[in-house]
């Protein structure tokens, strides 16, 4: 069945306004669609409809720009599915997170399929921007759809694959900058969903399926994770040697082919720690093993651990226990420059060292307040009252590259679990991964 075309007076109703839907919704709403954006969160959703951002650390779009569209009723928040009913573009986009068994755990996206199905009618267009193996889209999105709407995916409606790209804090890099893969389980959903994203994404690159669309998500972000891997495990080797991994990956990096990627105390946030995962567990299920990228995840994963070696050698250097010896970890966020501790490897390198019997561990970072460092079970660390012997840098945020360790009370010695100390010498010696120990002079 041919579908009529996509007009901008088609209502674009979108699950999940994390900072990947409130992104879209922003763009979409921009170009004039009318946008219903459907989220659980009743704070968020208040937020929003104050004309507010709830998400301003992670998605730079100002506060007076959603007031505008909120104010005008171009985009328009609901925690009620049944506000976007009657939306001909339905888009999904909630987080699709892993079990502690690292299966995926795709409630939620069940949860707002159904929903999603529920109100569905002949000739929408759904579209799945969350991050799922080959095949999901298919065999369970569009199968929820059918059995909710007695409705026939590609015969009724259309149903396209187009994986979410947005680089969370990155507030240079919008929705419409970065190029969009989109496939459709049938042509004419391709066709729907590309006369959809023109409208406001600059660059489109269309492909041929469904799982092709997702497989290329999965690609990206395992080849991200595999070449942290790479960089991680290169970075014990240079430990255990005793040369300083940042020079070698210095000079690899002068060569045309060699994209660097760089050692560091864990892999963390919504994205690289998990995705991979999703498609280990689709090649165990077609019978072809990632068997490579099984080894890369389990080299992010000891990093946090290696990490906790360091701080021991940093503890001998200075004569005391690990168990004695106060330790401010500076950095919760998962990455610098945003504040999100999603995943954090700060809060696993919390964990080891509570579980080894080390009481006096505390945390600092500028983009947390001492209450939500505390609403995380941490103990907040002020760095200008307190003092401590051992600082462990967890996050690469800005402000630590030239920030003034030696104004701390009583430190010691440093950890850098980002090596951004690099060029620096400080009064202190400093253990960096995979670098040999800069001395105090
Ligand atoms: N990390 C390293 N070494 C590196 C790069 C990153 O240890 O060389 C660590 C970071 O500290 C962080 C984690 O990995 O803990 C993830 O870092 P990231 O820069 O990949 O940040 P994300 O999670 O925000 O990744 C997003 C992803 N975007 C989407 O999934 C849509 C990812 O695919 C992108 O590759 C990444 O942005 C990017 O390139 O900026």
């Amino acid at each position: 069945m041919i579908l009529k075309d996509v007009a901008p007076e088609d209502r674009v109703c979108i699950v999940g306004i994390g900072y990947v839907g409130l992104s879209l919704a922003y763009e979409a709403a921009r170009v004039g669609f009318h946008v219903i954006g459907v989220d659980t969160s009743a704070e968020k959703i208040k937020c929003l409809k104050e004309g507010r951002n709830p998400l301003e650390h992670l998605v730079g779009i100002p506060h007076s720009e959603i007031k505008s569209l909120v104010d005008s009723g171009t985009l328009e928040v609901s925690q009620d599915m049944r506000t976007g009913a009657d939306a001909r573009v339905k888009i999904v986009c909630v987080p699709t997170p892993m079990f502690i068994d690292r299966r995926p755990d795709l409630t939620m996206i069940k949860e707002a399929t159904s929903l999603i199905g529920q109100s569905l009618s002949v000739g929408d267009i759904v579209v799945n921007e969350s991050t799922v193996a080959p095949g999901m889209t298919r065999n369970i999105i569009g199968r929820i759809l059918e059995r909710e709407s007695g409705l026939f995916a590609g015969r009724d409606f259309a149903l396209v694959a187009s994986p979410e790209r947005i680089d969370p804090g990155n507030m240079s890099l919008t929705l419409a900058d970065i190029p969009k893969v989109i496939g459709g389980i049938d042509r004419n959903s391709t066709e729907l969903a590309r006369q959809f994203y023109s409208h406001f994404v600059k660059q489109l690159f269309l492909v041929s399926s469904l799982e092709a669309a997702e497989a290329t998500k999965m690609l990206e972000n395992s080849y991200r994770a595999l070449n942290i891997g790479l960089a991680n495990e290169f970075a014990r080797f240079c430990d255990a040697i005793g040369i300083d991994v940042f020079e070698v990956i210095s000079g690899a990096a002068t060569k045309w082919s060699f994209h660097p990627h760089y050692p560091g105390m864990g892999v963390g946030g919504p994205c690289v720690p998990k995705d991979p995962y999703y498609l280990i567990s689709a090649g165990e299920e077609s019978g072809t093993p990632f068997n490579t990228l099984w080894n890369a995840m389990l080299s992010n994963e000891r990093m946090p651990y290696f990490t906790y070696g360091l701080l021991k050698k940093a503890c001998a250097s200075i004569n005391k226990e690990a168990v004695e010896t106060r330790v401010a970890i500076f950095g919760l966020s998962y990455k610098g420059g945003v504040k999100d501790s999603r995943d954090s490897p700060s809060i696993v390198f919390n964990q080891i060292l509570e579980r080894d019997g080390m009481k006096n561990v505390k945390v600092y970072d500028p983009m947390f307040s001492s209450e939500e460092v505390k609403q995380l079970g941490l103990t907040p660390f002020d760095p200008v009252r307190e003092s401590c012997d051992i600082i462990v840098i967890a996050t690469n945020h800005p402000q630590f590259a030239n920030y003034e360790y030696e104004r701390v009370g009583s430190l010691k010695a440093i950890v850098d679990g980002r090596n951004i100390l690099a060029a620096r010498h400080l009064s202190v010696p400093v253990f960096g991964v995979g670098r040999y120990v800069i001395p105090g002079p």
